[in-house]
């Protein structure tokens, strides 16, 4: 199945800020497209996000460049080249930076390229190839992995950069326990999110919209008002849920004299401080995943919340980790952390991704297969996050199609394509 054509174009995302999409035929005829996300809380380490620059265009956000690279290189390289050979094409696409070497083992930071050309690429080859084979596209990318239907963290009130710094730390989420399937998973997430709503409104909070990614963006007090709404928000609806909170720490994070300090709620707090004030939480609100509780380069911090929480929650790296197979080995190596967040662009191709999700298995940690903050309406992440077996997803809320298309491909490859035999799905050994 060889590459025959393969051209890119400027997309809107769930933001109205542009983005990428690529479109891959194959010699059989076979025609496949992909759109990359973009997120907004960016960690320092992510790989490049290529965009114009051009302040006559988008504010500077447009991706013309970005799509001239994959017409006029990227495509070119792979052209010819079988699809089925992802491994071999991936690498072909980070070579096109001029640092040859292998694309799974070593940090790529897409310098000149930009993640978001290199990452629409290969997902459309990935899809093409998959169409080709006559796959489902998380049976073709599985390959010897065993499949599973994720279960989700989902965002019910939004902080943060996603919704105007009304409060400090990012995304208040659930994650459904005991459910026999995805399906009445997600049918009690929406209890949690309808019953947000009417609590907030009791308390008197104005609700003129949703955040970024669909949950709630109200003016509360603090960050400990959020969560315990959100706890008595689950009671209240009969559900089964723990809390997961996205601190975000990164975004409200200094260094007084060499020293990290994380500003909220008016204060400033040391990173024993945050673990100190995290630890209290967790018992008493029912929290059973962190993520970034601290910055994405306090490794000394990381390694002291580790050790005080690691035995009792989920410690999720995202800022910290970047989906960089580098930065997660110093992880592993140091005792940070015992989860990482992937997020495909912030590495920029398939074969890199899922080398993380695998290395994270080896060393025992968790792995949570993550949108962006601003998505397009392609599901491919879905499909991603079945393939890899990583056994966790998080997408945003359950409103706004541009998240709920990854959901609804969720449900069908739950409902439809995953027969006996095919696959599995997590919710099984979850109840
Ligand atoms: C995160 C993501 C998704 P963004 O921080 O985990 O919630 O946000 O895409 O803006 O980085
Ligand atoms: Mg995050």
């Amino acid at each position: 199945m060889k590459i025959q054509r393969v051209r890119a174009m400027e997309i809107l995302d769930s933001r109205g800020s542009p983005t990428v999409q690529c479109e891959v035929l194959l010699s059989t005829g076979v025609r496949a497209t992909a759109q990359v996300p973009s997120g907004a809380s960016t960690g320092r380490h992510e790989a490049l996000e290529l965009r114009d620059a051009d302040p006559g265009r988008y504010a500077g956000k447009g991706v013309l460049l970005a799509v001239r690279q994959i017409d006029r290189l990227l495509g070119p390289a792979v052209v010819g080249m079988d699809a089925l050979e992802q491994p071999a094409i991936d690498q072909r696409l980070v070579e096109q930076n001029g640092q040859p070497g292998r694309v799974d083992a070593r940090t790529n930071d897409h310098a000149k390229l930009g993640a978001n050309a290199t990452l629409a690429v290969s997902c459309a080859v990935a899809r093409s190839a998959a169409i080709g084979a006559g796959l489902p596209l998380w049976r073709y990318l599985a390959g010897d992995r065993k499949p599973i239907v994720p279960v989700p963290m989902v965002n019910i009130i939004s902080g943060g950069l996603h919704a105007g710094r009304n409060i400090e730390f990012q995304d208040f989420l659930v994650i459904p326990r005991g459910y026999p399937d995805l399906a009445s998973s997600l049918e009690a997430v929406t209890l949690v999110h309808r019953t947000v709503r009417a609590l907030l409104k009791r308390r008197g909070c104005v609700l003129t919209g949703v955040a970024d990614e669909g949950g709630w963006g109200p003016q509360l007090d603090s960050n400990e008002e959020a969560t315990s709404v959100l706890r008595q928000a689950i009671t209240e609806s009969g559900a089964v849920m723990d809390i997961a909170l996205d601190v975000a720490a990164s975004h409200f994070s200094g260094a007084a004299a060499g020293i990290p300090s994380y500003r909220m709620e008016g204060r400033s707090l040391t990173s024993e401080g945050m673990a100190d004030l995290l630890s209290g939480w967790i018992d008493r609100y029912g929290i059973a995943s962190i993520e970034d509780p601290l910055a994405e380069d306090d490794w000394d911090g990381w390694k002291l919340i580790t050790k005080q929480l690691g035995s009792r929650v989920k410690l999720v790296g995202d800022d910290l980790f970047v989906t960089n197979i580098e930065r997660l080995n110093r992880g592993i190596r140091e005792g940070v952390a015992n989860s990482v967040l992937v997020k495909m662009n912030q590495i920029g191709t398939l074969t890199q991704t899922f080398a993380v999700v695998d290395r994270a298995r080896e060393a025992g940690y968790g792995a949570v297969i993550s949108a962006r903050s601003g998505e397009t309406e392609d599901p491919f992440l879905a499909d991603l996050a079945v393939a890899s077996g990583a056994g966790q997803i998080k997408i945003g809320s359950i409103t706004r199609s541009e998240r709920l298309a990854k959901y609804n491909r969720l449900l069908e490859i739950e409902k439809w394509e995953m027969g006996t035999g095919s696959g599995d799905s997590l919710f099984k050994n979850n109840r």
